[in-house]
């Protein structure tokens, strides 16, 4: 393995040097089917492991607590002035460490406690920190949750009409839009109305779609959100990291002093700088064509799984995320997961809507083609990949004897696909 990466680890701590070497070879040598990771470029890398990780710097550019600062505010003003251009907005706070703490800083910024907020279930596919009753959001404020429809023409869908019902029975101040497993394009322009109807801020959480979005191939929030929250590391391949959006001056003024010194107090600048890079590349040409194939290469594995017997949630998709329903095939979702494990595809078990399994089982596993399609798999691949799902999870029938055959076969042809597009070349 080259100095390049994990330079000198190895002989200052040989301990974790093997578990980092092994997570290189686990990446390089399974394919990453888990809707929430992408492979951030080496540059991203190195600056997120950069001398930038000495530094506090708490505050904004130019208004810091610290002296020393003048090359983190250049790092952090490019990244702004980025983020900005990326998705045409006009304020950005980019010191939130996560998506769950950005969503926190919204909630400290806009609500009190015990205030009523509208957000989507987790079971219909939302995310723990919109309202989900194990999570702060669900604890200390009233949060109402709305899901999709459970039949019909549009079942699976967001249940606009629940939406807006829900909205007008309990006035909530913020109405939160964004999910974790939903497939497909969520209209911001009907929250909006529902929004205005009921005066409250509509807030959206697009961790999921923001890479799609950069990309301009997923409908940008921003004309119609008063705030936008996301992670920087799904689908727009950047820093482990989240920001929140906006338009609005007075939210963002209230936002800033949410995040520090509301929520945080020193931000990680090491993570700043490589905001900065990946915001820089997703600002290239090649971006915009990578976000296409993400989408392409998920409606290719949909259609993959439809024609092997496998209901799709919603579907199809227009995303990175496909949504499946093991209920056809008499499978639960967490033995699905093992199973695909085992022969080096990652992925990870999801409730399906109306799930009659508990969460730590579930009837569903979600996948994105994010991951792979950054190393290189297009369209034929993500067929064989949905062929190699389908031959693995039907093999489940099988005596054992033909179920090894299955698996043998299948590992051996993940590790021939993967060898095909090595990840971090420098590395190896
Ligand atoms: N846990 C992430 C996901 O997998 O969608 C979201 O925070």
């Amino acid at each position: 393995m080259s100095d390049l990466y994990l330079k000198g680890i190895k002989e200052t701590d040989p301990e974790v040097f093997e578990t980092l070497k092994n997570e290189l070879e686990r990446q390089q040598n399974q394919i990453e089917l888990i809707a929430s990771e992408n492979i951030a470029s080496l540059s991203t890398l190195n600056a997120q492991g950069s001398i930038m990780t000495n530094k506090y710097a708490e505050g904004y550019p130019g208004r810091r607590y610290y002296g020393g600062c003048e090359y983190v505010d250049k790092a952090e003003e490019i990244a702004l002035e980025r983020v900005k251009k990326l998705f045409d907005c006009k304020f950005a706070n980019l010191q939130p460490h996560s998506g769950a703490q950005a969503n926190q800083a919204v909630f400290l910024a806009l609500l009190n406690p015990n205030d009523t907020f509208l957000g989507m279930s987790l079971a219909s596919g939302g995310h723990l920190t919109h309202g989900a009753k194990p999570n702060i959001s669900g604890k200390w404020f009233n949060a109402i949750q709305y899901g999709v429809k459970k039949d019909g023409n549009d079942k699976d869908l967001i249940d606009y009409d629940e939406v807006e019902s829900l909205a007008l029975e309990h006035k909530p101040k913020i109405i939160i839009a964004g999910a974790s497993a939903y497939p497909r394009f969520i209209d911001w322009e009907k929250f909006r109305n529902i929004c205005d109807k009921v005066g409250a801020y509509f807030m959206v959480d697009m961790a999921h779609y923001s890479g799609l979005i950069a990309g301009k191939q997923y409908p940008n929030p921003i004309p119609y959100a008063d705030v936008v929250t996301s992670t920087t590391h799904k689908t727009l391949r950047g820093a482990r990291s989240a920001m929140i959006l906006t338009n609005n001056e007075d939210i963002y003024k209230k936002i800033n002093s949410a995040v520090f010194p509301g929520l945080q107090g020193g931000p990680l600048m090491h993570v700043m700088a490589a905001k900065a890079v990946s915001f820089g590349e997703a600002l290239k040409p090649e971006f915009k064509e990578y976000s296409k194939n993400v989408i392409l290469n998920a409606k290719i594995l949909s259609e993959t799984l439809v024609k092997r017997g496998f209901r799709v949630v919603t579907g199809g998709t227009d995303s990175h995320i496909v949504w499946l329903d093991l209920t056809p095939k008499n499978l639960t979702g967490d033995k699905a997961e093992k199973i695909l494990e085992e022969v080096g595809l990652a992925c990870n078990k999801n409730a399906i809507p109306y799930d009659p399994n508990p969460p730590k089982i579930t009837s569903g596993l979600r996948f994105g083609t994010a991951a792979a399609t950054s190393r290189g798999f297009n369209e034929n691949d993500f067929r064989k990949v949905g062929e190699m799902i389908s031959d693995m999870l039907d093999s489940l029938q099988f005596s054992e004897d033909e179920k090894r055959k299955v698996f043998d076969n299948t590992r051996k042809n993940i590790l021939e696909m993967c060898n095909l597009y090595p990840i971090y070349k420098e590395a190896f």
